[in-house]
């Protein structure tokens, strides 16, 4: 790679370069941050500060950066063969391993992968996989699926389509026919006086109101993620997702949870359906897969779906150049078997996952932090301008930023959403490194609660 000033790259960002989700009018290639490289749990930009990654690049690296092993697969992988495809009734090794592996690590129910390039990709594959699902049922009339509001889901049509952010519909004509937005199980905005239990519920049976609005006739399935993660790391009250699973079964609606955040080990198991018991049809998966090495996604279909495709559906008229892409699957191979070598899912379940969540509860102590929440390696901090009644400020957003900033400044990323701090570091980060974050984090919410005139 060129060497060249940070002055030099940003040119160039200006210059060549139009970012994902980012103010192309205010803020395009002006102060970009260039990074420039990356060892175990830390980045360095291109002025050589460095930067504790608290978010796991973007809630992908879980096994943190660096790891020869996983270059060394690709590398090899790529002489013996970089690239064939699925079609035409073929296939490569190193996908059929994968496919394999996440028979073997997935819930009982899921014997067989449907590989993407990308989680946005999955879910378009969801779409259209339990739309043809129902068709072969002779149910073709269950085109509708539900949602909710605030998911992410992703970015293409049908990924933006599902997901629950109004700012996205708004940008290129969505949401496509037939995917329908419920409340989402967010208590600390939206609970009232509901105890989180009584709220839990009480968003559930949205789901059944919904249902019965549209005609179950009219129903294909819901989507959820186990915790909604870029909607700002919300997890639901207990008993939610036992009743939102009951809702489905009592009227045979298929139920999809979309893993790609909470999958491989986020939430201190293999997936966020284990930790909260959801039994699901379909799973999409992403990120931590192959840890963001390179870019794989997949649906795991469970064998409801995957039977009644196979042995009634013919064919399925979809795919991607890239499904089962054999370099990116070897690599997700090595990145599981690391996963299980060093015993990762174990060791946020039993020690960094209970650690984190002892610290981030002592920060909810802080006169700016209304709530903090965490499961595995995943948490949220609310930050408000009155605790007892959890009144926002008014202006939502800048608080949270403000705070982002001071974070970036002192060496640690954050990621912030409205007003919520949230946290998703790699998964192989070790009780020091937790220390290092939650002490930056203390430190950035001081100097915010100075600016503000309350500390
Ligand atoms: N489902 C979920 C639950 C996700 O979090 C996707 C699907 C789409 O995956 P791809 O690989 O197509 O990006 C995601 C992605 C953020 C942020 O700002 C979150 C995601 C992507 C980009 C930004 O938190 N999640």
């Amino acid at each position: 790679m060129r060497q060249h000033t940070t002055a030099e790259w940003q040119a160039l960002d200006r210059d060549h370069y139009l970012h994902p989700f980012t103010d192309l009018t205010k803020l395009h290639g002006n102060s970009s941050r260039i990074i420039t490289r990356a060892e175990g749990v830390y980045l360095w930009d291109s002025d050589g500060n460095r930067v504790l990654d608290g978010f796991a690049g973007l809630w992908c690296v879980n096994m943190g950066y660096g790891r020869t092993e996983l270059a060394e697969v690709a590398a090899r992988q790529m002489q013996e063969l970089p690239y064939y495809n699925s079609f035409f009734n073929t296939a490569t090794p190193p996908t059929l391993e994968l496919a394999e592996l996440l028979a073997e690590l997935s819930p009982p129910q899921f014997n067989y992968s449907f590989f993407t390039g990308s989680g946005s990709e999955a879910n378009d594959t969801i779409v259209r996989m339990v739309r043809r699902f129902w068709d072969i049922q002779g149910q073709a009339g269950r085109t509708v699926i539900i949602s909710r509001d605030n998911a992410y889901h992703g970015s293409t049509m049908a990924g933006a389509s599902l997901g629950g952010m109004d700012y996205m519909h708004k940008q290129g004509g969505l949401p496509i026919p037939d995917i329908e937005h419920i409340m989402q199980p967010y208590w600390y905005e939206l609970g009232g006086d509901l105890s989180p239990e009584e709220f839990g519920l009480r968003a559930a049976r949205e789901l059944e109101s919904k249902i019965l609005d549209l005609g179950a006739d009219r129903v294909a399935a819901f989507i959820g993620e186990p915790v909604q993660g870029a909607g700002g790391v919300i997890i639901p009250p207990p008993g939610y997702w036992a009743e939102i699973q009951a809702i489905c079964k009592k009227y045979d609606i298929l139920l999809i949870a979309d893993e790609v955040i909470c999958g491989f080990g986020r939430t201190g198991a293999w997936f966020g359906s284990d930790t909260f018991g959801i039994v699901p049809d379909l799973m999409p998966v992403a990120k931590g897969m192959s840890s963001g090495y390179l870019p794989i996604g997949a649906v795991l279909v469970g064998d409801r779906v995957a039977h009644s495709l196979i042995e009634q559906g013919g064919e399925f008229n979809h795919g991607y150049t890239y499904s089962g892409h054999p370099v990116c699957a070897a690599v997700a191979v090595a990145n599981i078997r690391l996963m299980r070598a060093e015993g990762i899912v174990e060791r946020v379940a039993s020690d960094t996952g209970p650690y984190f969540s002892k610290l981030l509860q002592e920060l909810a102590g802080h006169p700016l932090v209304g709530e903090a929440r965490s499961v595995g390696l995943m948490g949220a901090l609310e930050l408000v301008a009155d605790k007892s009644s959890r009144t926002f400020f008014p202006k939502r957003g800048d608080t949270g930023s403000m705070c982002r900033d001071f974070a970036l400044q002192d060496g640690l990323i954050l990621r912030a959403t409205k007003d919520t701090m949230l946290f998703s570091p790699p998964l192989v980060m070790d009780r020091s490194h937790i220390d290092e974050m939650v002490e930056l984090t203390a430190s950035s919410l001081d100097k915010t609660a100075q600016a503000l005139g309350i500390l």
